[in-house]
Parts: C-alpha cells; structure tokens; sequence
C-alpha cells in the first residue's frame, strides 16, 4: 500500500500514528456498542431504555420478523403412548408441556408465519390514539410481559408449519368446507347485523340482547381469533377495523361479568396474543377494569350482574337469596391472570385468588362444589351440582388453570383432581345401555339428565389425565372417551343428527330427550369440543367421523339464506328455525371443528388453553419470561 507523503512527517511516523488512531476509534466504538447494548439489559420501566427502544416493542409483530425468528420449532416426534388397558381402552397420546424453550431460527418456524404477515394492517392514526388511551400505564411497570418476551417463550409457532394444513386431501376438503361456513356467517353478519351483537337471520337484522350491558360487536370480538386462524385476511381486518373505530366500552348498561368476561375479555386478549396488536391488549385491559366493582362485596365473591357505567353490582333476579352461580364467579381466572400478565397490575389475580381461597376452603358436601353461593355469606345457598349448567365451566378453569400455569399452580390441581373424584362417586353413572353419563345432584337425590353443556367434560377430562396420578390417567383418559361416546349417542338418537340440549336416562329413555322442552339446539359447541380434544390426545378417526356427520346436519338443518339459526326440535325433520345465530356458532363450533381437521400444531395444547369461549390463551412461562430475556 502507498501512503502519500504528507509535509516533515515521515512514512513510518506517519504509519505510527494512523494505528494509534485506528486504535482510539476501535476502543470508541467498542464503548458505544457495549453502552447500547447494556440498555437491553435494564428494566422496561427506565426511561432511557424506553426512549430508545420503545418502537420495536410497540410495533405489530408478524410471524418470520426478526421477533419471531428465534423461536425455536422443536416438532416432538409423537411421544410415546401411555400403555393401554386392552383393545377397548383409548390410548393416550401423551403431550408433555414440559420442554425446553429454545430460540433459533429455523426454517419452519418461518413458514409457519407467512400468513401473519399479510395479516397486518397499516397502523392507523385511530390505532395509535388508541394505544395512548388507556388509562394503566402498560409500560411502566417492570413485570409486564412484553409481546416479544412472551413470543420467545412459547415452544412452538402457534399457526403450525402450514396453518395447521392436513396432509390428507379428503381431511383438508373437509377443512375447507368449515372454512366456507365461517365465512358464510361472517359474511351475512357483516351484511345484517354489523355492529350489532349477533345476527337474525330469518329476519335479517341484528340482536343486541341484554347480557352486555350496552356493549357491541358480540360476534366480531368473538369472531376475531377464528378469522385470523382460517386465514380469512379480509375479514379480520375488517372486524380489527371495527375494534379501532367502533367498539365503545363507555357504555352504561347491566352486562352479565361471565359473559363479559369470556367473550369480550377472552377474545380480546386472544387476538392480542395472536396477532401482537396493542390495541387488543389495550382495550382487554381497559374493559378488565370496568368489572373490578362487581367484586365489592363482603367476601370478594362478585356478582353476576354489573353496571359497566356505574360500576353497581347485584345478583341475578333468578338466583336464590342473592346468591352468586358457581359458573360464573368461577370462570374468571384465565381471563384475570392475563389482565395481571399485561398491565403489571395484581389485582386480578389478587381478586381471582381469593374466589380460589374461599372455595378451596369451605366445607364441600361430599366433596362437591353447589352451584350457588351467598356473595355476603360465602356460604352455599342449595345442593345443586351440575357440571352442566350454573357449575359447567368452573371445573374447567381449575384444570386449565393449573395448564396456563406450565403446570406450577398445585392448589388448581389439587383442587381439580379433588373434584373430580367426588363427580366421579357421586354423579358418573352407566345407563342400562352401558352409556356412562353425569346425573345431576340436588341434596343427594340424583337427576338423570344430563345437559349439552356437560358434553365439555369429555374434553376437560380427557386435557387433565395425563397430570391425574399415575395410576388414573388411562381411566382418566377411558372416563373422557366414553362420556364423548355417549354425548354422540344423543346426536344419532334424533332425526336431525344434532344433539338435544339436555337428554334423559330414566323411564327406559337412553340419551334421549324426554320433554319438549329440551328438545332444542342452539349451535352450542360442547360436543364438537370434546371431539377436537379427544382426536388431539388419541388420533382415532372416529372423533373427525363425527364432527363431519355435525358439518353435514348443520349444513343440511340450520344453514338457512342468510346464515345459520339454531332449530327448535332436533328430533323432527320439518325444523322450526329459532331466528338466531349465536356469537358462539363463531367462536367455538366452527373454530373446534376447523381445529378438527387441521393438524396438531395449529395452536398446539403444549402451547395454548382455550378459554371456555375457545379464545386460545398461551400458557405462561414464568422461567422464561423473568429469566432468559433481554
Ligand atoms: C358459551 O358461551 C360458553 O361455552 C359457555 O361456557 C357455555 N355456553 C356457551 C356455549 O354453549
């Protein structure tokens, strides 16, 4: 290399100080890089570190950015089957949720977001007013979890390697179909009954209702995560649009908390956790607040109705003495551990925790929890256990609770397998049939029926056998197979191939409805839900045989011209239409069977609890989270 001379400096003085600057400016450099690296290491909540990186934290993540790349996909080859009992016993297909958490790239963890991608809309000056306006300060607190911190603790991308794509054509067909009847209800929703709750569609308008108290939008908050999921862009745009600009949560009437609660709260945190939007996060949060009031009560039990103006709260009319129904007051947890998750406030869960406490505390008849308590008390009103209705969903969130916990909540646990015992001697009863079925209990004296809602307990039992002890998982397992078993039985009983809301097993009845009453479907999910989980845990093609046969009688009895309505009698072929199409038929029924027939990594069970309204929640791994990130 030539150097031009410069004037009295000679060449090799001159090469002398040319390195000692290089040096000078190499140490320099070395000292910016190291002080910027350190900011990754402060808390959230120091301003330098906010002011410098806020940005990339608030910008939308998409699947395959650099936010997403270092998730690891460790695909577990099947783990082994549990041993079978015999020929008859389901066999178990273990999931263990207990891996490591890796973070390289891999090719299939960018494939797995392509989708996503597209999914993302301009950030409008709406979404960015929005984010601003809450008023807990999501930033300030140095134990929220960030997207990208919760992103890097999950095992797997949550849309699989190919959104969940079967491999076998006549499964993704079926998929396809799913597909085309959510967008068949979205689409005549959006026509009819935009912004209004839900959709008539006999008449063709919309239903606002009186169960959220002056809220909107039902079925496009309930609909969001399951567009998202089909890969219905358009549509979730338009509904994520509709969130932006339209969903008011000052409204000023008497909203149901459990209903609130597990389709607003639930979906939106969902399509918070899905999508990396924080308007979802920001709106989920603020709403979280609005229903704080209705715990203001002698023992923090709350109550079922709340005024999300005021914030006054009071018991249901229909509830005995002024009690609180175990369903309701019992299905916040998930919803409430999430809220503390996202805006660093405790108090959800502290309010959560303590409906845990007392109920882990008060004296259980036989073991089993009544449907209603005094909220002034904390005493139980009546006997009556159901794990149908009024009771349904609170055994749920136990063992969902100890899942989203990465399995460290040992009280949920406990409290679960405790329950579940007593249900088993005392409510799970075999038919002269040989169906096994859950009577109802009042003080003692069982009632042989059992709801479509109890139909869910297929599935929740079937989640929980593996962590049940050693030597009751395969029951577990058996138990959950064969009440999904009988649950079917009542759907083949009836003319229509959909099931009745409540079904009998006494006066010669098997599964069947005995009274006109409830002789009804309404879209409900619970059957097609236990079939989705049963498939997961044991891949026997029958549970995807029978969802089909749901596909195909929903299809031929309640999709009408502009939607879907539920019928009055399933056991006549001349249907009676109901004029409704509940916000649920989105959230649930078609997302668990497009689930159905997608493969096992679309939001994988390691990975993701479904609320009771099907709104995946990601479980939280507290030894990620606080340990490993930066
Ligand atoms: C849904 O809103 C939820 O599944 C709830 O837990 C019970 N009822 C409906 C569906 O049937």
């Amino acid at each position: 290399m030539v150097f031009r001379k410069l004037p009295g400096v000679s060449a090799s003085g001159m090469g002398l100080r040319l390195s000692q600057k290089f040096v000078f400016l190499l140490f320099l450099s070395g000292l910016v890089t190291l002080c910027f690296g350190a900011l990754f290491f402060l808390p959230d909540s120091v301003r330098l570190k906010r002011i410098f990186l806020s940005k990339t934290e608030t910008q939308p993540v998409t699947v395959g950015s650099e936010n997403d790349a270092r998730v690891h996909l460790k695909r577990p080859k099947d783990q082994g089957m549990t041993s079978a009992k015999g020929e008859t016993s389901t066999k178990l297909k273990s999931l263990s949720r207990k891996q490591s958490v890796s973070h390289e790239a891999t090719e299939e963890r960018l494939a797995g977001g392509r989708a996503q991608e597209e999914f993302t809309l301009p950030r409008s000056r709406a979404e960015s007013a929005s984010d601003k306006g809450t008023s807990l300060d999501h930033g300030a607190n140095s134990d929220t979890v960030t997207y990208k911190k919760f992103r890097r603790c999950l095992l797997k991308p949550p849309l699989g390697r190919d959104n969940g794509k079967p491999s076998d054509p006549k499964t993704d067909e079926r998929r396809e179909k799913v597909k085309e009847m959510m967008k068949f209800a979205w689409d005549n929703y959006k026509h009819y009954a935009w912004g209004k709750n839900e959709l008539r569609p006999l008449t063709r308008n919309g239903h606002i209702g009186n169960m959220f108290g002056g809220l909107r939008g039902a079925s496009i908050i309930d609909s969001l995560d399951t567009l998202y999921i089909m890969g219905l862009k358009e549509e979730y745009n338009d509904a994520k649009e509709w969130v932006q600009t339209s969903l008011d949560l000052n409204s000023n009437g008497e909203a149901s908390l459990f209903e609130v609660n597990i389709r607003y709260v639930g979906g939106l945190l969902s399509a918070y956790y899905l999508t990396g939007e924080e308007l979802f996060k920001n709106k989920a949060v603020e709403l979280g607040e609005k229903l704080l009031p209705a715990f203001n009560t002698p023992t923090g039990i709350p109550r079922g109705v709340i005024n999300l103006g005021s914030g006054t709260s009071w018991s249901w009319g229909w509830a005995s003495a002024g009690s609180s129904i175990l369903a309701e007051f019992g299905t916040l947890h998930l919803e409430f551990v999430h809220l503390t998750q996202l805006s660093g406030s405790p108090i959800y869960t502290e309010k959560v925790m303590n409906i845990r406490k007392l109920l882990n505390k008060i004296e259980k008849p036989h073991g089993l929890y009544p449907n209603f308590l005094s909220p002034v008390s904390g005493n139980w009103v009546q006997h009556h256990v159901s794990i149908g209705g009024l009771g349904d969903s609170f055994y749920e969130y136990l063992i969902k609770s100890y899942l989203m916990s990465d399995k460290t909540d040992d009280d949920a646990k406990k409290m679960y397998y405790g329950a579940l015992e007593a249900i088993e001697a005392n409510l799970v009863q075999k038919s002269p049939g040989g169906l096994t079925y859950l009577a109802e209990w009042r003080g003692g004296i069982l009632d042989h029926k059992m709801g479509h809602l109890a139909c869910f307990s297929g599935g929740m039992i079937g989640i929980g056998a593996d962590d049940g002890a050693p030597d009751k998982r395969q029951h577990y397992l058996d138990l959950a197979a064969e009440i999904t078993h009988t649950c079917h039985e009542s759907y083949t009983r009836t003319a229509t191939k959909l099931g009745p809301e409540a079904f009998r097993f006494d006066g010669g009845a098997e599964a069947t409805a005995t009274r006109l009453s409830d002789r009804y479907y309404i879209l409900r999910p619970e059957v097609i839900e236990s079939y989705m989980y049963m498939w997961r845990l044991t891949h026997d093609p029958k549970y995807r045989e029978w969802g089909w046969e749901a596909v195909e009688a929903l299809e031929e009895h309640c999709r009408v011209e502009s939607g879907f309505s539920g019928i009055r009698d399933v056991y006549t072929m001349t249907v009676s239409h109901d004029n409704m199409q509940q916000s649920f038929f989105l959230s649930e029924t078609l997302k668990y069977l497009y689930l159905l027939f997608s493969d096992d990594d679309l939001l994988p069970l390691e990975d993701w609890v479904f609320n009771t309204e099907a709104h995946p929640l990601p479980v939280i791994r507290n030894s990620c989270l606080r340990h490993h990130w930066r």
